[in-house]
C-alpha cells in the first residue's frame, strides 16, 4: 500500500466536479484516507509550487491556485502515486490520454483540474504540507 497527495483544483471545484473526480479516483482503486476543503493563501501556493519558481508559468499558476477553494486529500492504494498520475492524465489536457480526468475535464494546461504527487519524496512532502499524521485515517501504508 502506498499513499499519494491529490488536489481537486479551483476550476473543478467551481464547476461542481468534486464528485465526478472522486468517482474516477475511487473506481481506480484509490481510497480517500484524509480530505479537507480550503482556500490557499498566496504564501501557501508559492511554497507548495516552489520547485517551479522562476518559470514563466509560476506567477499565473499561483494566482490561479488561490482563485477559489480546493480539495486537498490523501489517497491510499497499491502503487497510488503512479496510479493517480495515470488516472489524471498528463499536464496538457490536449495531450492527455482518452478517459483521463484531465482529458475529460481540464480547461487548459494551467486550469487542469487536479494535482498528483510525482514521486515518493514529493508525496511525503506534500502530505505533510497539509496534514498531520493523526488527520490521516487509513491503516499504516
Ligand atoms: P503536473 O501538475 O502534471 O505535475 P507540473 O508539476 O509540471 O505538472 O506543473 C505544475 C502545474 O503548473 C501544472 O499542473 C500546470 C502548471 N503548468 C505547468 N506547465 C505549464 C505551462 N507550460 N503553461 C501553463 N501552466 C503550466
Ligand atoms: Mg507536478
Amino acid at each position: 500500500m502506498e499513499r499519494t497527495f491529490s488536489i481537486i483544483k479551483p476550476d473543478a471545484v467551481q464547476r461542481n466536479l468534486i464528485g465526478a473526480i472522486l468517482q474516477r479516483l475511487e473506481n481506480n482503486g484509490l481510497t480517500v484516507v484524509a480530505a479537507k476543503m480550503l482556500h490557499l493563501s498566496a504564501q501557501q501556493a508559492e511554497e507548495f509550487y516552489a520547485e517551479h519558481k522562476g518559470r514563466d508559468f509560476y506567477e499565473p499558476l499561483v494566482n490561479y491556485m488561490i482563485s477559489g477553494p480546493i480539495i486537498v486529500q490523501v489517497l491510499q492504494g497499491e502503487n497510488a502515486i503512479a496510479k493517480n498520475r495515470e488516472v489524471m492524465g498528463v499536464t496538457d489536457p490536449s495531450k492527455a490520454a482518452q478517459g483521463t480526468i484531465r482529458a475529460d475535464y481540464a480547461l487548459s494546461v494551467r486550469e487542469n483540474s487536479v494535482h498528483g504527487s510525482d514521486s515518493p519524496e514529493s508525496a511525503a512532502r506534500e502530505i505533510a504540507f497539509f496534514f498531520t499524521d493523526n488527520e490521516i485515517c487509513g491503516r499504516n501504508a
